[in-house]
């Protein structure tokens, strides 16, 4: 072979090489773990069994604290459903996200966790609530209720096209899910958003658990008949409790089709709710509902009798929706090992804040008290979280953007305002993520809560409802269920003023704008 010939051939299998390299490397099956993040609607930590509070059984969702972390100390930064969910695509507060309340927009164009994935090779999707307003961006494919959708045969927008689908809603939003796995893009990892829209209000339950619980006293929380006597205004102008503030018709179910001259307010609400029940399903929950109703009104009960009453009721149509939830994480961790996924995927269960469950004698969210302030938070990573580990760490969900980042192996924006705990998962960090919370909550319409910040520390909680200019100061080690507010207290006379300071230090440290001035 004379020199020439020898220089060709070597530049040939130069560029041979090369070729083969490329399309090795453009092959190379993307490893990476899927992430499927689980957000029921206001599911309490206290109903689910892995958190000890005996109220109910959740087998599945016990099944991923078994493998994983089980957060007892996880917060959101805004307790209410937009506002936090814009807080967990963001990594940001609601301040900075622009979505404080849920008569917000969200700024689809801004960052968000999904869209990092998406752009880093991950093939994504949000199936079931949404709820903010705007369309999703960064999924490819998505399947959502339109606002809070409905329990019974529900409206879903799938990929912008509305259509009503019959059926269950929890049951639907793991139909579609396991219907969008099985066509999914399957050379790529995978983040998915299985949001649902249960156990929020009105908690209609699902046709095969109308009587769960039929036999069950649920034990009254401690404080159920709390008088709010050490609190400041705020507590006594709420909205919220169960005694007072609950519907006949639709939280309690105690009337069926209504005529239409009592179709007005919140009667109407229920008319339309239950005229989504097919004649058939009507019957069938007629069937079920009656015989406690016709007790109800035969035993006219009134004062604490007729609270205690209101309050099992609330419990068991709230617990019966919760095993719905529970049921379905089981159906999707079930398709996930029969299709030898359940090794290689990241499973997060989460709320997107917490619920009262008559502690205060209440219903719903929105306080910076524990229960509302709190999120149940478990995350189950094959190969790093193997057994089951619980933790009192404090973390919020505003760290959320940053750990799912963290776990993909991508790089964290800067303008992110949490914090990774990927090094506690692993073991490598104990103690808390976060010395202190900062938190701000600013919807007061409808259930009348006060808009407040505040700060919580591994032992208070320093609340101030700034457009009142009032002030409660909780010593969580004394009372863990805020019923003596000292910040008149002189013994706490120190500890108010370090809590204060902390809370203009986190305010400023966030960049919250709003109040202007503490005083
Ligand atoms: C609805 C409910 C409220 C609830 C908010 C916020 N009223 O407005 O009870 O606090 O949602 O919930 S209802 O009459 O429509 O049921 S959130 O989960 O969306 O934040
Ligand atoms: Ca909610």
């Amino acid at each position: 072979m004379n020199k020439y010939a020898r220089y060709i051939l070597i530049g040939a299998i130069a560029i041979l090489q090369l070729f083969a390299i490329k399309s090795a490397y453009t092959q190379a099956p993307d490893k990476r773990l899927n992430i499927i993040y689980i957000m029921s609607d206001d599911h309490a930590y206290q109903a689910i069994s892995a958190y000890g509070y005996g109220l109910n059984q959740t087998p599945n969702i016990d099944k991923l604290a078994d493998q994983g972390v089980l957060f007892k100390r996880a917060y959101v930064t805004n307790s209410i459903c937009g506002p936090s969910r814009a807080v967990m695509l963001t990594g940001k507060f609601s301040h900075v996200n622009g979505f404080t309340d849920n008569h917000s927009t969200f700024d689809g164009n801004q960052q968000t966790v999904a869209k990092l994935l998406h752009n880093s090779g991950y093939t994504t999707a949000v199936i079931g609530k949404w709820h903010l307003v705007s369309d999703p961006q960064g999924f490819d494919y998505w399947n959502i209720h339109p606002g809070q959708g409905d329990y019974y045969n529900p409206d879903f927008i799938e990929n912008g096209v509305r259509k009503r689908v019959e059926g269950y809603s929890t049951n639907l939003v793991t139909d579609f899910t396991i219907k969008w796995l099985d066509q999914r893009d399957k050379s790529k990892p995978f983040f998915l958003m299985y949001q649902q829209k249960a156990p929020h209000r009105n908690w209609m339950p699902e046709p095969k658990y109308y009587h769960l619980f039929d036999s069950i006293q649920f034990p009254i929380p401690a404080n159920f008949f709390d008088d709010y006597s050490t609190r400041t205004s705020a507590a006594h102008e709420q909205e919220m409790e169960i005694a007072r503030h609950m519907k006949d018709t639709y939280d309690l179910k105690l009337a069926f089709d209504l005529p239409k001259e009592k179709q007005q307010g919140y009667n109407a609400i229920w008319q339309n709710m239950y005229d989504r029940l097919t004649p058939e399903e009507k019957k069938k929950w007629e069937e079920a509902y009656k015989p406690s109703n016709d007790a109800f009104y035969k035993a006219n009960l009134s004062g604490k009798e007729l609270a205690l009453w209101k309050y099992q009721h609330y419990m068991k149509d709230y617990l019966r929706c919760v095993q719905s939830v529970d049921d379905n994480v089981g159906r999707l961790m079930e398709y996930l090992k029969a299709n030898g996924l359940d090794k290689n995927t990241i499973i997060i269960y989460t709320s997107d804040q917490g619920f009262f469950l008559g502690e205060h004698g209440w219903f719903d969210k929105r306080w910076m008290y524990e229960e509302s302030f709190r999120t149940p938070l478990i995350v189950k990573w094959p190969g790093v979280t193997n057994k089951k580990t619980v933790t009192e760490s404090m973390v919020q969900n505003v760290d959320l953007a940053e750990t799912i980042l963290d776990m993909a192996g991508l790089p964290i924006p800067g303008d992110m305002q949490g914090k990774s705990f990927v090094p506690l998962l692993k073991g490598k960090q104990k103690g808390n993520v976060h010395d202190a919370l900062y938190y701000h909550f600013y919807e007061n319409q409808e259930h009348k809560v006060a808009k407040h910040i505040g700060v919580r520390t591994d032992r208070y909680k320093l609340i101030y409802f700034y457009e009142k200019n009032e002030w409660e100061l909780y010593d969580l080690q004394k009372d863990s269920s805020e019923m003596h507010n000292v910040y008149n207290d002189a013994a706490y006379s120190k500890v108010q003023g370090q809590l204060k300071q902390k809370l203009q230090e986190l305010k400023k440290q966030y960049n919250d704008p709003v109040p202007e001035k503490i005083q």
